[in-house]
This record gives C-alpha cells, structure tokens and sequence, in this order.
C-alpha cells in the first residue's frame, strides 16, 4: 500500500485530493467529479499509477510524467482522521443484494451488487457518491444506476485512494430513491491480508470488522450505514459443500456443471461490518437452544473434518452457557432462529462477531484434555461468550464510528469477564483480567500510543483494537456498575439497549443511559465521570493512612495524578470509585462507617473526585488495618504514602476478606523484593522471614483454594516489572525475578514437594472445572519453583510428565520450564513433542511458542532457525503470533547488541508486504522504546528510522513506527 497520495477522508469535507491539485496550475483542466470544480488532472496521474482496474486505458490528454509534478521529496505522511470531524454520511443503504459467484481456485471471483440508495438529507444539494472499494477490479459497463450503464465521464474509479466518486449530476434528485449495481471481480486465494473474502485451508471465508467490507463490492464502509442484507451464493458442490451467510436461507438449489447455490435473508439492518459468507468443506457439531420465551434457536459449530467434532464440544456448551446467562442477567434474548460459528486457521484476530454467522480462530473453538490447556479452556469460553454477547451489545445496538469502538469492545469485555467470574472462580478470574491490565494496559498508556478509551485521532483504525480500548474500556463500564450498584446497573443497561436497538450511537448515548436509569446519583458525578472517555493515561491514587486512637477514626487522605502522556499534557480530575474495608487487629472484618448515617458495611466504596480529597471513617478499633482498592475498584495505580510494612503486607495477605488484596498483598511483597534488588549496586539479598513465613502460610492453608494460591505464587510478569523502573536493564530484571524464585524455593522446598506429590496422587479422571483446573495450577506453580533449584532429579520429573501426562497444562508447564534450562531432557523433551504433535497445526503452535519466550542466550538463534522450519508460515498469524510476537514480547530487548531489535524490523518489514495489520501488531513491541536505558533505546530508534524509510510502508505500521520516533524525538 503506497502512500503516494493521502486517501481521501470519509469523514468532514475537506479533499486532500483536491487541495494537492489545486496547487499545479499549468495543466489541462478537467472537472473533479467530487467536488464539481475546475481543477487539473493531478488524478490522472494518480489513476494510471495506482489503478488495478484498468477502467480506461486511453488517455484523455497529454500524458503527464513526473517532472511535469512537483514531487514532495519524500512521501506524503498518511492522512489522520479525528473525531471532531465526524459527519453523518451524504447517503443511506437501505437494501443491500448481494451475488458471490464463486470459482474454484479463488483467482477470479465475481460479486454484483445492488444497494438500495436515498440521499440522507434531501432539502441538500445533490452531493456525489463516494463508496469505498480497495482492490477491486470493476466489469467494465456494470456500473449502472437505476438500471442505465454509467458513462465513464460520470464517475472516477481512484484505486490509489480505494473510492468510486459517481458524479451528483449522474445519479437521481435527491428524495429519490435509485438502485445502484455494479459487478467486481476479486481474488480471494491472493489476499494475504486476511480481510474481505479470503481462503483459509482450501475455503472461503469474511472478515470485515473494520473496513475489510470495501475489499467485497463498492459501498459506504461505515458502521453508521445500516442495510438490510440479502445474499446469494455459488460455488462448486464437491469443493465448497457448506454455504453460509447471515440469517435465514431461504432457498438452496443446484445449478450446472457440479455447481450449487443458497440464498440468504438477514431481516434486521446492519452495518456492513457484521457480514459474513463462508463456503467451504466443514463438518458440523449441532445443537439447539430454548430462550426464555420457548423459542427454539439452531445451533451450530462448523470445523474442518469429522475428527475436529468433539473438538468443539466445550465450545457449543459455552455458547448456550453465554445464551442463558444474557438472559438470566441482563434480561436479553437471542431473537434469530440460528447461530452459526465456523472455525479457521487464517485470521487476525481470535474471533469476529458477524450476525448470526460468528467467524472464529480455531485456537478459540477447538480444545480437548490431551491438546489444550485450561487456559485454552477458558479462552474458548471466554472468547465465545464474548462474541455471543456482541449480538447486543455491538450489533443490534452499534457504533456511529470507529472512534467509538470503546462502546462495544468495552461494554462486551466486561460482560465477558463478568460471565467468566460467575462459570468459574470469581476472585481468580478478576486477577487474571487485571494482570492483563496491568501488563498490557498500564504500559500503552505510559508509551508512544497512548490515548484515551475514545481515541481523539488515527491514521488506521485497525491499530486502535488496543488494550487501552477493550480493558480500560472494561474496567470503566464496571467502575459505572460499581458507583450505581448492581440494581441500577441493570436499570441503565436496559433502558440503552431498548432505546438504541437498531441504531448506531455513541458512548455519550452510552453513559447517559445508566444515567437516566439512576436519578438517585447526581447528575454531576455522571457529568465529570464522561472525562474517563476522553482522558489517556493510568491515574496514580495516592492514599496517606492517619489513625486517629483518640477519636476512634481513620483519615484515609487522597490524591489523584493523572501523569502527562503522549498528546495530553494536563487532565482534569476523574471520579475513581475506592472500594475499601477494614480488619481488625485480630484479623476479622470491620463494618465500614462512613461517617453519612448510612448503616457501616463490610466493604463500602468512596468517591474520589477532587484532585485531594480525604474521607474520615467513624468507630474504628485501634490498630485496624485498611484494605484499599478492593477488587480492585478502579484502573489506577495505588500508592501509600505512609510506608506498608512487610508485617502489615503479610497480616492482608493472610487475613482481607477481599481475595483479590490478598493476592495483591503477595505481589507487593515479591515486587517490592525483586525491585530492590534491581536496584542493589551488588549481589541480590535474601527474602526475609517475614515474605517466606506469609508464603508458607498461605501455601500449606486449607481454607485457601489452590487456584488463588498458584495465583499468589506466580510473581509479577517482567513485562509489568519493567514498566516500574526507569532506565531499564531487562538482564537485570530477569536474573532479579530468577533470584527471587530460587530463594522462595529453597526456604519453602519441603513443602512444595508435598503439595506437588499430594496434587500428583490425586490427578484422577481429567475435568476442566475449577477445582480440577486449581489442583494443576498449584502442582505446576510448585514444580515452577523447584525447578528454579537446578536439580536433575526435578528436570527429569518435567520429561517424564511430557512424555506420559494426558493433560496439555502439564505438559506445556513441564516444557516451559525445560525451555528455560540448560538440560539434555530440554532437548529429549522438545524433539519428543514436536514428534508427536507435528500435525496439530495449534499444539505446533504452541510448541513454536514456548521455544520464542524462553529465557536463554541463544533464544535469537533458535527463532532464526524456526522460521525457516517446515511448520511455520508466515502467511499464518498464529504462527506469527507464536514465533515472533512471541519473542517480541519476552526476549526482543534482552541482546545487548541490538540484535533482537534488528530481527524484529527485518521482521515488521517482511510481514507488511503480507499483511500490514499482522505487522502492525508485531511492530508494537518498538512502543516499549522509553522504558529501556539508552544503549537499547539508540538501538530502536534506528531500526525504526530503516523500518520508516521503506518504500511502500502501510499506513498500520507507519502509524505505530512514526509514534515511536516522535515520542524519542521529544524526550
Ligand atoms: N470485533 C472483533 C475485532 C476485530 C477483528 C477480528 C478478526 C479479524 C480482524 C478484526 N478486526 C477487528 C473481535 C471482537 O472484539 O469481538
Ligand atoms: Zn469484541
């Protein structure tokens, strides 16, 4: 994708392409069909060099070469699109008809296309029609409108900014209605880019979230551009036996020459971003589902062959577990007669959620005991439900733009956790989602991309499905559910997905809805909670503890900093929610008194709004410890500024009746250890009695479950470690954690033996419920640190269990924790397993995976030779993912020369030629350029500078490298 010439926005009024002919004055003159002045024919240029489709080969004047242009010395930056400039569209679609002629090999495919058109605003002068289309080959003579051919002076076909503009003066007055047809021709087996129509193993399949819709027919490829939908599709019977599309078929029939046929009718209106059409050779897992009104609903999971089947029973299950709960919680039943999921091995991203017809990454439907583990388990649920719930809260009530994306990702995630906390262990759940958080969320909004969960501004939408806008998205909806309660919560999603349904809003629409469900709260506490849409950045929460013995009361004084971050120098307070408790000296809860009246509770949450605030609690015993940020109630970062003692850390983490403080109490404790000693001038130190004596306490508990205590035992991820410090060596870092594992196991080694023999005798039959699954976390967290020991007799207890466990959670802890060491088992183990799985496509994956985060020196090399290695393609994103996003994310900046960072680019730069959004993903790993000390960061600003100068560059990676150079430009 060249970047030639800025594409035309589609949102507000202005055209670059205008403006930049504008400025050549000696050519021929001719009429821009946009804007209907006399400009010059600048887009003839462009249109011989960009255009794919030869529409008009002949020119109609003199040729124009390139010294007739003043050429800009290096190529036009990507043009940015804002939020402000949002506009409703010139144009409505009110029915759209579709007909995918399918061939066989995917290299000539044809798609015609009537769309039902009106002017929006007819009291409007007649505006042209600007319909997105990128890489389509337009049938010469199929435009036509209203049933007559469009002549070629009516409309310009400008592939270099993916549109077709159709002239005002050729189409209808406005007020009428006219149908639109045109036929393209596309080549599915070509697209790489896995967006549009593209085959993946042999068949065909869609993605068109967010503009991959354009790739299939010429439209307005917006989401505020709804349609009704009807499609016909054809294809070869014995190649492509399973044809599916959007709700309902209304008819199949069969054709000539081996060829068959089905029709399809989505009756509720939807963005072209939900469409989907699949044809291919799939085997199916059936079902049906009964809603709360007794309808029946066809269920449907579709996967390649026969012996993916019971692959996807865990899947099904999930999907009519997600069925209910929507009804059961926020009163919302599915209304179409089917549901449909179709498994691939291609895609970008883990799942998509077209109506009716959800498109997923096989890694999020296909899992059994013996190939995947019970993480994978409970992505599959997770990622399910997730795409389930969209069918509210994304498709039948939808986004204005993509700027708003927050409102469904957001708004969905957080329904997802939700569900996941109530399938399985509610306190472990939401510690997972905040170690994400924290990982992932904290640190892009401490980078070169930060932005608020409404982003104000981007070059490429793509790049903006971030951490920042799913998680901080989440957390924000569930800290409104925390401020207005469970009731009100329920009482304000009702009235936003009855009021919006069928329509395309905003997260405005989003908030004033709870709003209107809760007159009980002030309206200004909603007015100034709106800033968290529009505030980048991770608040700091600093908390000073006064006890006052004398008068029985406890000050907790509060302050809020919102840090500056890229584009955002100063912000105004936010409203953070505190949930807090109280325990006594002797461990039990303290009702909390807020000092207003209200009854005191055993939790009860604060609203900090002002920049410094403080709450006095009322009746306090003496000595009574607070536990703040329960659940943790809000996405910041907390920070005493009296010191916590290790004793007082170790008091919460034996005895806070919240369990995510205990565990949080735990991580304080190894952070605060490994932090020292990174930043100790010589040999680390040893723990104290005081961590090893909570760990052990916490380790031989009965009353703790085993799930909680892996999560207690799993120190802090490095990737959050380094977000901590300044100036980061990620050597030291590493060896700091290392440390760290081999002092707790060696003071703890008897114990950990027990609990690893105890949970080993009792592994009986394999279930995946919670229990089942905390027995194996806390077996493998034991054997993680007595690993960390060097003992032979434990590397070879990993082998034996990656030889002969039947479970891959062992087994992939047993290989992870061999990848990491020096032994001859390492290399038996690997060899062995790659044997046995080598034609599982996702447990190779896997495989590839584990050897590209291991924590070794010749972890580079290794990963060289993978990606010359039979199993790894390129073209496939989870093996990118696995191999290189993989080793991006762990071991990139560990090479003090710069070598992981030179890899990495020739990498980015590679991958973009295949498919920019995959490359954009890898590319991210540059945007840690700030943390890491000055030797590294000259290191990637380099390689950014070689990735930038490359000709050709898409406009995702050019975004996520140019914001990286621009962040080391100001430091
Ligand atoms: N809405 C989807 C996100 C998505 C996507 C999925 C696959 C390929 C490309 C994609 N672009 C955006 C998934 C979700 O959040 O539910
Ligand atoms: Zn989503």
């Amino acid at each position: 994708m060249a970047f030639v010439l800025p594409r035309l926005a589609t949102f507000g009024s202005s055209s670059l392409l205008a403006v930049r002919a504008f400025r050549i004055g000696s050519l021929s003159k001719s009429t821009c069909i946009r804007h209907r002045l006399p400009v010059e024919r600048i887009s003839s240029y462009v249109y011989r060099r960009h255009s794919a489709t030869m529409l008009d080969s002949t020119p109609t004047q003199a040729p124009v070469t390139a010294s007739d242009i003043d050429m800009p010395a290096s190529p036009p930056k990507p043009a940015v699109k804002y939020l402000k400039d949002y506009t409703p569209p010139d144009y409505t679609i009110s029915h759209t008809r579709l007909e995918f002629n399918i061939d066989d090999d995917g290299l000539d495919t044809r798609v015609h296309a009537t769309l039902t058109i009106t002017a929006r605003d007819s009291s409007k002068p007649a505006q042209p029609l600007v319909l997105d289309g990128q890489s389509l080959e337009l049938i010469p003579d199929s435009l036509k409108v209203s049933g007559n051919v469009l002549p070629e002076s009516a409309f310009e076909h400008d592939s270099g900014n993916d549109s077709l503009i159709i002239a005002a003066d050729a189409l209808p007055a406005p007020g009428e209605t006219f149908e639109l047809q045109s036929v393209v021709r596309i080549r599915p087996a070509k697209n790489t880019a896995l967006e549009g129509l593209y085959m993946t193993a042999g068949d065909f399949c869609t993605q068109c979230e967010a503009e991959g819709f354009r790739r299939m027919t010429f439209y307005l490829d917006r989401p505020d551009v709804m349609s009704k939908f009807n499609v016909r599709v054809e294809a070869d019977k014995t190649k492509y036996p399973v044809l599916l599309s959007n709700g309902n078929c209304l008819s199949r029939g069969e054709g000539k020459d081996g060829r068959h046929w089905a029709e399809f009718e989505d009756p509720l209106p939807k963005p072209c971003y939900l469409f989907a059409l699949v044809a291919g050779d799939f085997a199916c897992l059936r079902d049906s589902f009964t809603t709360m009104k007794g309808r029946n609903v066809a269920l449907g999971v579709y996967v390649k062959g026969e012996s993916e089947l019971r692959k996807c029973e865990h899947a099904m299950k999930s999907l009519k577990q997600a069925m209910k709960w929507d009804e059961d919680v926020y009163g919302l039943e599915y209304a179409y007669d089917v549901f449909n999921i179709v498994a691939v091995p291609s895609f970008v991203y883990g799942a998509m959620e077209n109506q009716t017809l959800n498109i997923f990454n096989s890694k999020y439907i296909l899992c059994s005991q013996e190939t995947a583990t019970d993480a994978d388990y409970n992505n599959v649920q997770g990622v399910v439900a997730h795409e389930y719930f969209h069918y509210r809260s994304g498709n039948r009530v939808t986004l204005n733009s993509w700027f708003q994306l927050s409102l469904k990702e957001g708004l969905t995630v957080m329904r997802d956790q939700s569900f996941s906390m109530d399938m399985t262990s509610a306190a472990v759940k939401r510690i997972a989602d905040v170690v994400v958080l924290r990982a992932a969320q904290f640190a892009e909004d401490a980078g070169p991309m930060a932005h608020p969960i409404r982003p104000k501004s981007y070059i490429s939408c793509n790049n903006f499905y971030t951490s920042t806008v799913y998680n901080k998205g989440a957390e924000v909806v569930r800290m409104l559910k925390t401020i207005v309660g469970s009731e009100g919560f329920r009482r304000g999603t009702d009235i936003y997905f009855t009021r919006n349904d069928g329509k395309a809003v905003t997260c405005e629409d989003w908030v004033q809805a709870i709003e209107d469900g809760n007159p009980q709260v002030d309206p200004a506490v909603f007015e100034q909670f709106r800033r968290w849409y529009s505030t980048a950045g991770t608040p700091v929460v600093s908390v000073e503890v006064v006890p006052d013995t004398a008068n029985g009361t406890m000050s907790l004084k509060c302050s809020q900093q919102i840090p500056p971050v890229a584009q955002q120098s100063t912000a105004e307070p936010l409203v953070i929610p505190l949930r807090i408790g109280l325990i006594s000296p002797d461990g039990s809860p303290v009702p909390v008194d807020v000092g207003d009246g209200s009854p005191a509770e055993g939790s009860r949450v604060l609203l900090l709004r002002g920049r410094e605030q403080t709450f006095v609690l009322q009746n306090v015993p003496n000595g009574s410890v607070p536990s703040l940020l329960r659940e943790f109630s809000a996405p910041v970062k907390l920070k005493r500024i009296d010191d916590v003692s290790e004793e007082e850390l170790a008091f919460l983490m034996a005895n806070d009746a919240d369990e995510f403080n205990r565990w949080e109490s735990g991580q304080k404790l190894i952070l605060d250890y490994v932090l020292r000693c990174i930043e100790s001038p010589g040999d680390f130190g040893s723990l104290s009695s005081v961590v090893i004596g909570a760990f052990r306490e916490t380790l031989c508990n009965d009353k703790v479950d085993n799930a909680l205590k892996g999560a207690v035992f799993t120190p802090p991820v490095e990737t959050y470690i380094i977000e901590q410090i300044e100036d980061t060596d990620p050597v030291r870092v590493r060896a700091a954690l290392k440390h760290f594992q081999m002092e707790l196991g060696k003071a703890l080694e008897t114990e950990l033996k027990d609990v690893l023999k105890t949970c080993m005798e009792e592994s009986g039959e394999f279930k995946i419920d919670p229990e089942s699954q905390g027995k194996r976390v806390l077996k493998n967290v034991a054997l993680r640190y007595l690993m960390a020991l060097g003992k032979d007799e434990t590397s070879a207890l990993c082998l034996d269990i990656v030889r002969s466990s039947s479970n891959m959670t062992d087994v992939r802890a047993a290989l992870v924790y061999l990848a990491s060491s020096s032994t001859n088992e390492r290399d038996t183990a690997f060899g062995e397993f790659y044997d046995k799985w080598k034609d599982d496509y996702l447990v190779v994956q896997k495989w590839l995976q584990i050897q590209a985060t291991a924590a070794r020196d010749d972890v580079l090399e290794n990963v060289k030779s993978l990606t010359q290695h039979p199993s790894y393609d390129q073209t496939v994103p989870n093996c990118v993912y696995a191999l290189i996003a993989g080793y991006a994310a762990w071991n990139v900046h560990m090479p003090s020369d710069g070598s992981g960072y030179k890899f990495l680019a020739d990498q980015v730069i590679a991958l973009d030629k295949i498919n920019a959004q995959v490359a954009s993903r890898v590319s991210k790993a540059f945007t840690k350029i700030g943390r890491f000390e000055p030797n590294r960061r000259s290191q990637m600003k380099s390689e950014l500078e070689r990735i930038k100068a490359v000709d050709s560059l898409s406009k995702d990676v050019y975004e996520v490298v140019n914001s990286c150079l621009k962040s080391v430009l100001y430091q």
